[in-house]
């Protein structure tokens, strides 16, 4: 089967569960407001869903539930933000369009894999 007839579907990179806030809104400053994220890298977006303990890994794939917003990381600046934060392991995700995001987790290795994850997506786009 070709992927068109298929219907084609991307890649699955990583997901799991961080802590989320969004910062800015187009550029504009938001109120932090902490919240656990089931969040899924695939092809060149982050998609973040709520309700993270009815997730699993088969979440994202096209009619299997609603992702409560997604990112476009074509663009996008990832930067370790720990100065935003109480908290600790935070890093921070600008779009293109001007949205931030922190996010979290208390597990350094896993934040460190995410981390790592999202920036090899943005250099690759980077250099499309
Ligand atoms: O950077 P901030 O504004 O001190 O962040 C904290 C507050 O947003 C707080 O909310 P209220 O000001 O609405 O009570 C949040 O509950 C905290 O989690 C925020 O700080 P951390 O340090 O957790 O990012």
């Amino acid at each position: 089967i070709s992927p068109e007839s298929d219907g084609y579907t991307p890649e699955l990179e990583k997901a799991g569960l961080l802590n989320k806030t969004k910062i800015s809104e187009g550029g504009r400053k938001l109120r932090k407001n902490w919240n656990p994220s089931w969040v899924v890298l695939v092809g060149n977006s982050l998609v973040f869903f709520k309700d993270p303990k009815s997730q699993n890994a088969s979440s994202w794939k096209p009619g299997n539930s609603c992702p409560e917003s997604s990112v476009d990381l074509r663009g996008a600046q990832l930067d370790w933000a720990n100065y935003l934060s109480s908290k600790k392991n935070v890093f921070k995700l600008r779009t293109v369009t001007g949205n931030e995001f922190l996010l979290q987790s208390e597990t350094d290795s896993l934040v460190k894999e995410w981390y790592n994850t999202i920036r090899d997506v943005i250099d690759r786009l980077d250099r499309e």
